[in-house]
């Protein structure tokens, strides 16, 4: 068995009945020297790997050898043969860059070939530059700063309210960079849901990339500040491993900083502490001396150390088939925001499914997850307004697969979380996020509440879904398949009430578009979303009873990624590829170019664009949707130029 206590029992013949608690985790001498013996073999093969691969940072690895031994060996419980299991122990390398000495760990509990390490960044191995969630030992994908310990904070937020389970979460960042306000809003979001169960490790090495960090070794200012966010802050010597092993054995009522003080390349005895080694493998004659060096000092010692196994109190959770009981239930011509619908959705859906979870960040009145609070109390999670942070602990939430979440705000709000977005990607998340206020259709507030630019963030984004929905019934199918969705999905919501055009029973997939309006006579289709689809609906109206008596079709793509590419097209070929695409949404990257990208083949066929194109302002909603042209009046005389342009072309 992998589970010897024996790794962290005290010497008895040392035990003096005073001093008995503070001794119980003491580790013996053998301990130490094997613990000391792993950061060695740690620093070794971190030089090793980069030095092979030609690229790395290794002196970033060898600041953290002592805290990665002392974290893996002494400290944290899981099964090293089961790296993902749902009880273990969560490890996050905030300091994503310092990959290599992660690698070894994992070497050093077996679970790798330490063979395999030589083929880091190597384009046929899963040890790329940086941890990614192929690796098995790895939740979340890091490298780009300041994202680890929201993650760690929305783990640790499961494991000690939903999961209630043992397990507790580890974060090593680097001082670099603690200077990303994530960082900060991470540390708020810890103290105030006192999460007991998280440990951040700050590998304070004084040194960055191309400078030294602006606090260098004033490791007091970090404990200053992480005590005024309400942490306990504990300043170590960081290549101590009896100062770690002790700190980290404190029994804890906060979370827990270790502030500990180390040296930038560490064991490199031509790079300690010195500017210019940042990203620099060793050259090899260099690489060779320095592991001779420290092969020297590892000494025999006749004890291996074996990680503790996890109590075992996360059951495995299944999120497969998380469905709605019952069709919706508005009824045609009823008036309501798909905003609200979205609220109501997903009271819903975590009334029947106990793992759906939703976050917000102090909007929770405006995008309706209110409703969800409501009724579910203990499945909301307030994240205050910390945008970033929200985005990172719902990918926290999400991993090991033990939550459904969903994250509302304001669809402009996430634009400040695009990098924790593009990182939930590489990070292979199954999160759900709903933006309302999208468009100038908010109205008054004015053009710092409009989302203008979501449908184009959230399109380049590779594993993400996009739902558009356009009344409360394909809302509240937006939610159903997103919760069955992997990848991210975005589901973009809207402030004004519109009235219901589906009924109940319709069908709704992903990829799939419904033509709302047709006749057998149509000289234009119409592509539209949301408030746009509403007026394009009434500009069919208007232009059947004018005098000219036009006929136009009228398509709601329901998703704009996947878009429903067949029927558009299909149905444009019947009004002679002549489309007008309609949105609440600026030009670049919205639903007019994703129409124009999905007919680029087709000959014969005219896509006339019709979106917002300046910064707008306050106004009343249906004020800005005419004078940034996306009303009905403008619809419908954009279908009589397409017409009397095409007219003349003859
Ligand atoms: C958001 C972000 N900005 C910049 C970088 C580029 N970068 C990679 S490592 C690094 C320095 C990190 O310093 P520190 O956090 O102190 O880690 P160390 O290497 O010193 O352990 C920088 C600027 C990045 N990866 N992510
Ligand atoms: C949200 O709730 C607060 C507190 O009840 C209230 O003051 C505010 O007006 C509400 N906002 C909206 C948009 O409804
Ligand atoms: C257009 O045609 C090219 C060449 O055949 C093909 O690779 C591409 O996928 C097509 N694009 C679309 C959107 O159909």
């Amino acid at each position: 068995s992998l589970s010897s206590n024996s790794s962290l029992s005290f010497n008895p013949c040392h035990r003096s009945p005073r001093t008995i608690m503070e001794e119980y985790h003491k580790p013996d001498q053998q301990t130490v020297q094997a613990l000391r013996n792993i950061a060695s073999r740690l620093r070794i093969n971190s030089i090793k790997a980069t030095t092979a691969a030609g690229s790395g940072h290794p002196t970033s690895c060898c600041s953290v050898a002592e805290i990665m031994s002392v974290l893996f060996f002494h400290t944290m419980k899981y099964r090293p043969d089961d790296p993902s299991n749902p009880s273990n122990d969560r490890f996050i390398l905030s300091k994503g860059h310092a990959a290599p000495v992660l690698y070894a760990v994992w070497a050093e509990t077996g679970y790798l070939k330490e063979s395999e390490l030589l083929n880091l960044r190597k384009v046929d191995s899963i040890l790329e530059g940086h941890p990614v969630p192929k690796q098995q030992f790895v939740d979340v994908a890091t490298g780009s700063l300041g994202q680890g310990l929201g993650a760690a904070c929305g783990m640790a937020y499961t494991g000690k309210y939903f999961d209630k389970a043992s397990y507790r979460v580890f974060c090593l960042l680097g001082d670099g960079e603690m200077s990303e306000g994530s960082v900060w809003e991470a540390m708020a979001f810890a103290s105030y849901y006192q999460l007991d169960n998280l440990v951040a490790i700050l590998d304070i090495n004084r040194l960055g990339q191309s400078d030294p960090t602006p606090l260098q070794h004033h490791v007091e200012k970090y404990q200053r500040r992480c005590e005024a966010f309400g942490w306990h802050a504990v300043i170590v010597d960081g290549h101590s491993v009896e100062e770690l092993c002790k700190v980290l054995n404190q029994p804890r009522h906060q979370p827990l900083a270790i502030i500990a003080k180390t040296i930038k390349g560490k064991g490199i005895p031509a790079a300690e502490d010195k500017m210019g080694w940042h990203g620099k493998p060793l050259p090899k004659d260099m690489a060779e001396s320095v592991i001779k060096e420290l092969q020297s000092r590892i000494l025999s010692c006749n004890k291996r150390l074996y990680p503790s196994p996890p109590n075992e109190d996360a059951s495995p959770v299944s999120l497969r088939n998380i469905r709605m009981p019952s069709a919706p239930s508005y009824k045609a011509g009823d008036k309501i925001a798909t905003r609200k619908a979205y609220g109501i959705a997903l009271a819903k859906l975590g009334r029947y499914n106990e793992h759906v979870v939703a976050l917000d960040g102090d909007t929770k009145n405006s995008t309706f997850s209110e409703l969800f609070k409501n009724e579910h109390p203990n499945r909301y999670v307030e994240c205050y307004i910390a945008e970033q942070n929200m985005v990172s602990v719902a990918i926290g939430c999400a991993v090991r697969d033990r939550n459904v979440v969903f994250a509302s705000t304001f669809a402009t709000f996430f634009t400040r979380a695009y990098d924790q977005l593009r990182m939930a990607a590489i990070s292979e998340s199954n999160i759900n996020l709903c933006g309302s206020h999208c468009g100038v259709s908010i109205g008054e507030d004015g053009p710092s509440q409009m989302g203008l630019e979501d449908l184009a963030m959230f399109r380049a984004i590779p594993t993400a879904t996009v739902f558009y929905p356009s009344d409360g019934v394909s809302t509240e199918k937006a939610v159903e398949l997103a919760a069955n969705t992997k990848g991210l999905c975005f589901i973009r919501t809207s402030r004004p009430e519109n009235s219901i055009i589906y009924n109940c029973n319709e069908d709704f997939h992903v990829g799939q578009a419904k033509v709302v309006y047709k006749t057998n006579d149509d000289h234009v289709t119409v592509v539209g979303a949301g408030v746009t689809l509403h007026e394009a609906l009434a500009a069919a109206e208007q232009l059947k009873k004018g005098t000219e008596k036009i006929n136009i079709r009228v398509i709601d793509p329901f998703t704009i990624k996947p878009l429903d590419s067949k029927t558009i097209i299909d149905n444009a070929r019947a009004t002679r590829g002549r489309i007008i695409t309609v949105e609440d949404h600026y030009y670049e990257g919205g639903l007019g170019e994703a129409v124009c990208s999905a007919v680029v083949n087709e000959t014969g066929f005219t896509v006339h664009r019709l979106a917002v194109s300046q910064v707008p302002r306050s106004g009343k909603p249906h004020e800005l949707l005419r004078i940034f042209g996306i009303d009905r009046d403008a619809i419908a005389h954009a279908v009589r130029k397409v017409l009397s342009s095409s007219a003349n072309a003859k």
